[in-house]
């Protein structure tokens, strides 16, 4: 179905959120920067992009302790007409946001995993009204979705012991797969109708099977879902690539590249400051220039703090851009 994907080929850019319970933290737990143990983040030029969304893992942050960074998380600044406004200002055309990422918490009231928004002060449709929005300004929505890696949840990918052995059989993986991708992944199209779905990390999951029912539900559902980017596993390649393009992978055939603009996704305390930023012209002149000759999308994203606002720096580096864009 070629047709879904004439809006997405003339879109030229978007932007991405990561918005979720790793913005709580916000890459300090216990009182240090711990959001690698082995990445020194004092070299702002860290080609592994591992960010603060990757706190729990990198931390080994107990899953009980975890859980509780719901009670500090609010939509108190969260404000999806500011943030559409934003995006169309700089004439960007779709928007994708994450409803779950590796730390398995659900940014929307879902059935199948009641580790959800509920949980926290957020209001628990926020995602739902920025797709509302996203509608009202014209602009495309899309779904991140970590549909392997789950570091909370009973048989989800991504757990190891300190050894590096996955703690889970293939049978509990498998439960996993059906208790929530599966239906989740119905929920995700009837909830928010997406245009887009993201998944993420398509080496996840080293079960060929089990991502076959994976990309067979998707199937089942997918007509007029532009069938994501290469990340569902390494034997679907979807309808389109992403590269990240602050790191390394730029391949000329990928249609798309996301950035981050301070070098990491989830929003980061340490990064929040000017030494990590990319300039408006820096920007522009090393990510968008170099995408758009070769026609490829630019996916840029911001990191809301854990009221669902956005950092000062976070709005002056977007309003130097979007002035340099008009310009
Ligand atoms: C990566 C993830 O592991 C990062 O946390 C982030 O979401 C990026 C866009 O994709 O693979």
């Amino acid at each position: 179905n070629n047709d879904k994907m004439q809006w997405f080929e003339k879109a030229r850019w978007g932007m991405f959120i990561h918005w979720g319970l790793y913005s709580v933290p916000a890459g300090v737990y216990n009182g240090l920067n711990t959001e690698g143990e082995t990445v020194n983040y004092t070299d702002i030029t860290d080609p592994t992009g591992v960010g603060a969304e990757w706190m729990m893992k990198r931390a080994r942050i107990p899953k009980e302790v975890y859980a509780e960074y719901a009670d500090r998380l609010s939509s108190e600044n969260w404000n999806p007409d500011a943030i559409c406004l934003m995006a169309q200002k700089m004439g960007m055309k779709y928007i994708i946001v994450t409803s779950k990422h590796h730390d398995g918490f659900m940014m929307y009231p879902s059935s199948y995993d009641d580790y959800n928004i509920t949980k926290s002060k957020a209001d628990p449709e926020a995602l739902l009204k920025l797709k509302q929005k996203c509608d009202e300004y014209g602009l495309k929505f899309g779904v991140y979705f970590s549909q392997n890696y789950d570091w909370f949840q009973p048989g989800g990918f991504g757990q190891e012991n300190v050894s590096g052995t996955d703690i889970y059989s293939y049978e509990e993986h498998k439960n996993y797969v059906d208790r929530k991708v599966l239906p989740v992944i119905d929920e995700l199209v009837d909830k928010f109708d997406p245009a887009v779905i993201w998944w993420d990390i398509p080496t996840g999951c080293p079960y060929k099977d089990l991502s076959d029912r994976i990309n067979q539900k998707y199937k089942d559902r997918a007509e007029n879902i532009i069938l994501s980017n290469d990340r569902l596993s390494e034997w679907h390649s979807g309808d389109f690539g992403t590269g990240e393009g602050n790191i390394c992978f730029k391949k000329r055939e990928y249609n798309e590249n996301c950035f981050t603009l301070n070098w990491t996704w989830g929003y980061s305390k340490n990064k929040d400051n000017k030494e990590y930023f990319f300039t408006p012209e820096n920007f522009f002149q090393r990510n968008i220039l170099e995408s758009i000759a070769r026609s490829q999308n630019v996916l840029l994203n911001i990191s809301p703090m854990a009221d669902g606002g956005l950092s000062n720096l976070t709005q002056e580096t977007i309003g130097c851009l979007t002035k340099y864009i008009q310009n």
